[in-house]
């Protein structure tokens, strides 16, 4: 049935909250609900007849290129909470673990949800929450795994580079090359490393299973924290990097881990992101065998606002690069 194109409402109302550093941008009321019966479906709806409302959520002038918006539904499955398909600047994540995060602590400052076990739909699987008396969040992610070892791509203006790719949720290309130090400082450079690896890994055709598309480049790293195993940048689908250890990322690079042999299941995986800030996971079978990963982390709601999109705005559908 054809769906009519929606404009922009005059207002959305929103709560912000960040997740070990990383913004979530929880969309509360004012979003018209995509049609479709899967999360898959409602997703392609989005993209189909809402894209514009993506962009006016988090790009700028409302937003910024950090920003992982969530937008909720109806749950698929009945003993679910909600339905939540992510997106950022530029697309739509199959899942977001620090995203999650925020969708459980925004619920529960909303008074909508409460201190124990919750269940989420998203386009890439059905995904658990645990919220803690403490406030933290462990979730429950789709199973992860290894899908390519030591692949190599020829970088321009950098040389050769070995890598893995591994699906958490998202697709990563996860390497230990250290062509620039993985620190705070030098994020802008981390950023244009990542972003020609990611060209060189399009450009020789290397893809996720069924040519799913790798929009997610790691670097892994020495920690800087005595109580972490490693620290890593992550850049995101949209052109920007995650300020949080990245819940999707910590869950491809424990499965790659796991597979070569360095990670036990159960064995906790204390991962730092790039601003410091410590995600823990681990690794249990599935009833089939996979890989579920698991990752805690704490979320802080920072403001909750009403988004204005005025009609005589120009950059109402907001504006930016990606
Ligand atoms: O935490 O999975 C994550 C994530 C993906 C992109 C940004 N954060």
């Amino acid at each position: 049935m054809h769906q009519p194109h929606i404009d922009v409402p005059h207002t959305m109302r929103v709560v912000d909250s960040h997740t070990e550093g990383e913004p979530t941008r929880v969309v509360i009321d004012g979003w018209p609900q995509p049609a479709g019966d899967t999360m898959a479906e409602r997703r392609d709806d989005l993209r189909a007849r809402f894209d514009h409302l993506r962009r006016a959520v988090v790009r700028e002038p409302r937003g910024h290129d950090a920003v992982v918006g969530a937008l909720l539904t109806p749950p698929v499955h009945a003993d679910s909470a909600a339905g939540v398909v992510f997106f950022n600047n530029g697309t739509y994540l199959g899942m977001c673990g620090h995203g999650l995060i925020g969708v459980v602590r925004t619920l529960e400052f909303l008074g909508r949800l409460r201190v124990g076990h919750h269940q989420f739909d998203t386009p890439v699987g059905t995904v658990r929450a645990e919220l803690a008396d403490d406030g933290s969040v462990t979730i429950e992610n789709v199973p992860a795994r290894l899908h390519a070892r030591d692949v190599t791509v020829e970088v321009s203006g950098y040389g050769r580079v070995t890598g893995d790719v591994a699906y958490g949720g998202n697709w990563f290309f996860i390497t230990h090359v250290r062509a620039v130090p993985v620190d705070l400082a030098h994020v802008r450079e981390l950023t244009r490393f990542t972003q020609a690896v990611q060209d060189a890994i399009r450009a020789a055709g290397i893809t996720g299973a069924d040519g799913a598309d790798i929009d997610h480049i790691e670097i892994s790293a020495p920690p800087s924290r005595a109580d972490a195993d490693a620290r890593n940048y992550v850049l995101c689908s949209g052109g920007d990097y995650d300020r949080s250890p990245c819940g999707t990322g910590t869950s491809a690079t424990m499965a790659m881990l796991h597979a070569r042999g360095q990670l036990a299941l159960g064995q906790p995986w204390r991962q730092e992101g790039i601003t410091g800030s410590l995600f823990t996971g681990w690794l249990t079978a599935g009833a089939n065998g996979e890989l579920v990963p698991h990752v805690r982390g704490t979320a802080f709601v920072t403001s909750e606002s009403t988004l204005h999109f005025d009609p005589h705005d120009p950059f109402r559908s907001g504006f930016g690069c990606a």
